[in-house]
């Protein structure tokens, strides 16, 4: 079987904080390995077809203006299960109840915005991050 690949999104709060590095060295220290990575101004169409599974929801709207507030550094990993690895490194979607000790527990918060500013992003299945690669890295 091929090694599984996943696709990793440092959200604009992560690169305005200057939390790319910090998040990348994580990465490595648990052994993934980075296949390619850009830094990426997406615009509005790019945004809605990354986050398809969300239109019409009540936090749609404020989280495509979130991820439009800044650049995406958009990171394409590869290992053994990364896509639940990288899931568990970097935690609950709360960033408040999310566990110290993962990206999100111990660098983010809630800010009392109406979106959940959670740092990163990481596919759920596969089949997302087949997608997902399809749509940051064509
Ligand atoms: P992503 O997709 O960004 O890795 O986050 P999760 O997999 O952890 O969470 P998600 O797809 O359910 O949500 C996508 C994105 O929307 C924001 N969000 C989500 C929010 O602001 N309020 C909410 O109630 C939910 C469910 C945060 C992440």
């Amino acid at each position: 079987m091929p090694t599984e690949e996943t696709l990793v999104l440092v959200k604009p709060d992560g690169v305005a904080r200057g939390l790319t590095g910090a998040i990348l060295a994580r990465i490595e220290a648990k052994g993934y390995t980075i296949v390619d990575l850009r830094l990426i101004h997406p615009d509005r169409k790019h945004l809605a077809q990354h986050y398809a599974e969300h239109e019409g929801k009540p936090f749609y709207e404020p989280l495509i203006d979130f991820m439009l507030s800044g650049p995406v550094v958009a990171v394409r990993l590869s290992g053994e299960r990364v896509i639940e690895g990288f899931r568990s490194l970097a935690g609950k979607t709360d960033p408040t109840v999310s566990a110290p000790g993962t990206i999100r527990g111990d660098y983010g918060r809630d800010w009392g915005t109406s979106v959940q500013q959670n740092l990163v992003h990481g596919s759920d299945s596969p089949e997302s991050a087949a997608r997902e690669i399809g749509i940051w890295f064509d």
